[in-house]
């Protein structure tokens, strides 16, 4: 039987990857081919994404590919959303593309409901979380600050559909990503043009928009050149890795809710079409883009980047955990020492994260952690407590039963977190696979070639492959006893 080789690019706001898929018949196989770090550079003030070095990365992932001389049918690339790279009038990026978590956005959101649209306003048009971040009101600062890059724009790009630029020389605007925005309308899946008006952006800053699947272009010439390779197409795969993700969740039907758990948790359920209504007003639900037309009706929770910034902390003062370890040291740790809101802004980007939970503790009349171990811990439970709070929600929010909950992605190979958050929400836990958005991004490279025709037929290949590992929930009684408690605490 025939193979198929498939390239992801699966860059996270840690780390990047390059992954090789294998696809015969429904056989699928992945080799992490590099990783590579990816770190926010700080830089007078801001903080950004080296984008040159993330191509220099990608390069390498090329390049390390061709050592193993197969025939590549096709390459994805799947990033973080909402940030975005400017291109000039000749086809050159404009400085460094601004990160997520960088402070010029804080307030900026209130002061946008104040002056140019009210909340539910915006959410009605969008049908989006507001977060602080998201790309509309980073366009709001940047056009205030009558920002270089944008003034000197022909094109924005988001993240994955720049990096496909610098592979191809082509532009688009792929759905998925685009989405996360905040600038679509979700029926029409269009960006609201009404809205780029008040925003003061022009419509023709954006490429034309494209479905997940679509052919960007082929690799250059001159980069075909230089690494001494055949040419491929790029594919505008899901390029939001939240939506390569989902489309992973090895599900046989839609009695289900999924936990995209990395550096964030995203946590929510998949519909046909958008669900804007006062609930999900109220509860400030997002409405991202998926594949086939569906929808991520999900909330963005604080995930494991508060440990992750934790451990930076302990390896600047010298001390180093491997995964394990970290699991193993919280499995040690006294239960329920204190409890933390993940959400917290104080958790967003402090230079100093244990400290940051020491001064949420104080705050809320709390003893600190004493240990690492009781810091991991604390983490791992309050992350599993905010779990069951925004599963009410959705509990609340879906027509289909949800009977257990599917996590996907690097956090689903915590067993100590699964079986945590299956004592907390009360229902069993399916984890796997962890490497969910770069096997939906491959599975859709899959589909643009032709091989599977839908989503359900890419999860049904999906489920032949991965393993997955199950939690069934138990302590009911000192997980609701430590849930009020957690309430009680967030509350202050
Ligand atoms: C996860 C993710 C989330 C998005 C956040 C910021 O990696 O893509 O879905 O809300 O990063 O872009």
């Amino acid at each position: 039987m025939d193979s198929k080789y498939f390239i992801a690019f699966d860059l996270g706001a840690t780390s990047g990857r390059t992954i090789l898929g294998t696809l015969t018949g429904d056989k699928l196989t992945l080799e992490e081919v590099t990783r590579f770090p990816n770190q926010m550079l700080q830089l007078n003030g801001h903080f950004y994404w080296n984008i040159f070095s993330l191509y220099e990365n990608l390069k390498k992932g090329l390049a390390a590919v061709a050592q193993k001389k197969v025939s590549v049918t096709s390459i994805g690339i799947d990033t973080w959303g909402v940030d975005f790279a400017f291109v000039n009038e000749e086809g050159a990026l404009i400085g460094l593309p601004y990160a997520y978590r960088d402070p010029q956005t804080i307030g900026k959101k209130e002061e946008f409901f104040e002056k140019v649209m009210p909340a539910d306003e915006l959410y009605g048009k969008t049908g989006i979380q507001h977060m602080d971040f998201n790309s509309i009101f980073q366009l709001y600062t940047l056009k205030q600050r009558k920002d270089f890059g944008l003034t000197h724009a022909s094109r924005l790009l988001f993240m994955p559909d720049a990096l496909s630029y610098l592979l191809t020389g082509k532009m688009v605007t792929e759905y998925t990503i685009a989405s996360t925005s905040q600038l679509l309308n979700p029926e029409t899946r269009k960006l609201d043009e009404k809205l780029l008006e008040v925003l003061g952006v022009s419509k023709f800053l954006f490429a034309d928009m494209v479905e997940p699947g679509a052919k960007v272009g082929m690799l250059t010439e001159d980069l075909c050149e230089e690494l001494q390779i055949e040419s491929v197409p790029v594919i505008a795969v899901a390029g939001h890795d939240t939506a390569s993700a989902v489309a992973a969740v090895p599900a046989a039907n839609k009695n289900f809710a999924y936990l995209s758990s990395g550096t964030w948790s995203l946590m929510g359920i998949e519909t046909d079409g958008p669900v804007v209504n006062e609930k999900t007003t109220h509860y400030n639900i997002t409405n991202e883009g998926g594949v086939d037309g569906t929808i991520r009706l999900l909330k963005n929770i604080t995930g494991m980047w508060i440990v992750e910034q934790c451990l930076k902390k302990w390896h600047k003062e010298g001390t180093d955990y491997t995964y394990p370890q970290m699991v193993e040291l919280a499995q040690a740790a006294r239960p329920f020492a204190c409890f933390i809101n993940p959400d917290d802004s104080g958790f967003t980007n402090p230079q100093d994260m244990p400290k940051a939970i020491c001064e949420y503790c104080a705050r809320t009349g709390q003893n600190a952690p004493q240990t690492h171990g009781e810091f991991i811990r604390v983490i791992f439970e309050s992350l599993a407590l905010k779990y069951r709070e925004v599963l009410d929600v959705f509990r609340e929010l879906s027509v289909n039963p949800i009977e257990k909950l599917h996590i996907i992605g690097g956090g689903s190979r915590n067993k100590l977190l699964n079986q945590f958050t299956s004592n907390a929400i009360g229902l069993p836990v399916v984890a796997g696979p962890s490497e969910a958005s770069s096997i939906g991004n491959i599975m859709l490279q899959a589909k643009a070639a032709g091989v599977v025709s839908t989503l359900q037929e890419m999860r049904n290949v999906i489920s032949v492959n991965v393993e997955p590992d199950y939690f069934s929930p138990a302590d009911a009684e000192v997980w609701n006893e430590a849930y009020q408690k957690y309430i009680s605490i967030i509350k202050k």
